[in-house]
């Protein structure tokens, strides 16, 4: 609790750019939480180096997810919007903590099995280790609740074996934290093919929308979006390309499934997807016109980023502070 409110934690990779599934996913569940907790919303450029990364683009790109943070939404006055690598209690508690997590846990990481297949020329300890590193991050600011999309949910499940496992031989130390999945757009597939994610690493550009994408693109990425032949708009798994599209269209209006489904009935694939193209061009329009806007203003960025560093920082070192002291590490003398 921080003054007394629950605290919220969440970050994203600055690795590619942002699709429709980081927003729908994410970002938006982000906003609508933030007036309820005491959110600390991280850019978690310390898991991006996992994968080979060219350092001007790596800081590039984290520096963008930032304004992306604010310009979705997020009030960096009330939301503490940081660099992981600015907070150096990030990779301390994951040394601790990597001492308190078994090979066996890490090795059913689904994560790490995809991404080893992936960078099979590069499966280095530090993508190995990255959930403690997460774990890490959630645990740091005694966090209660992290909003995340379906597929990070075995990493809040470690976190909280890690947790468990650390309170049972020290007492009290950790919040056991809750994972917190959105109602709908847990899960945008792919456009090319929708019995996979849609993911910012993704190859082919047709596969995901971007947020930073024009509403030109955006339009013919969702004509050219992966059916069926079966002719008819029905929220089904036997449809998956159609359930994609009216899960982001239910995601965006707000509105739910069934009436979606009424509002297509006896109309054409070309219908959904103009209507469900339009709603995204609609709801990114602002998000792009914002951070348009923030890109112009370095002083005020270099504000938020160095107040909201030191402000986690403060927070960190308090947890910090207390696990060192629990392992048995000497009292620091000044
Ligand atoms: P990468 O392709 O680099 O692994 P990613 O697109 O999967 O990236 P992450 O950085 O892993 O994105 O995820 C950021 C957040 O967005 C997480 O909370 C994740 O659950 C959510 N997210 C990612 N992809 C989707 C998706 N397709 N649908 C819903 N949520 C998503
Ligand atoms: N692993 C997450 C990003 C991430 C995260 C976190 C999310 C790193 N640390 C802490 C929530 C809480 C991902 O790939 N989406």
């Amino acid at each position: 609790m921080i003054d007394g409110k629950k605290v919220l934690f969440s970050g994203m990779q600055a690795t590619g750019t942002l699709t429709l599934g980081n927003f729908a996913g994410a970002l938006r569940n982000w906003v609508a939480l933030s007036d309820e907790y005491e959110c600390f919303y991280c850019v978690v450029d310390l898991h991006s180096i996992t994968v080979r990364q060219e350092p001007a683009e790596l800081r590039k790109r984290a520096r963008n997810l930032l304004m992306l943070y604010i310009a979705a939404g997020l009030d960096p006055a009330k939301n503490c919007i940081y660099y992981q690598s600015h907070v150096s209690g990030h990779a301390e508690l994951s040394w601790i903590l990597n001492c308190f997590t078994y090979m066996g846990e890490l090795n059913r990481m689904t994560q790490f099995k995809d991404k080893s297949r992936k960078h099979a020329d590069n499966i280095n300890a530090g993508l190995f280790t990255y959930p403690v590193l997460m774990a890490s991050d959630i645990l740091l600011f005694q966090s209660d609740v992290v909003p995340v999309g379906i597929d990070q949910m075995q990493h809040l499940e470690i976190t909280r074996d890690i947790a468990q496992r650390f309170n049972a031989i020290y007492g009290d130390v950790f919040t056991i934290p809750e994972a917190y999945v959105g109602k709908t757009g847990a899960k945008i597939m792919s456009l090319q093919d929708p019995e996979k994610k849609m993911s910012k690493s993704d190859e082919n550009p047709n596969a995901s929308v971007y947020l930073m994408d024009d509403a030109d693109t955006i339009i013919r990425k969702f004509k050219r979006a992966v059916t069926d032949s079966e002719a008819r708009i029905c929220y089904s798994d036997t449809q998956p390309g159609i359930k994609n599209l009216i899960e982001i269209y239910c995601t965006l209006s707000g509105k739910s499934p069934e009436e979606a489904v009424r509002e297509f009935e006896g109309r054409g694939y070309g219908d959904l997807k103009l209507a469900v193209g339009e709603t995204v061009v609609d709801a990114l329009k602002p998000v792009q016109e914002e951070f348009a806007r923030l890109s112009k203003d370095k002083a005020y960025i270099d504000g938020i980023i160095r107040e909201n560093a030191d402000k986690a920082n403060y927070y960190a070192t308090k947890t910090l502070r207390r696990v060192q002291k629990k392992v048995g590490f000497p009292e620091r003398i000044r």
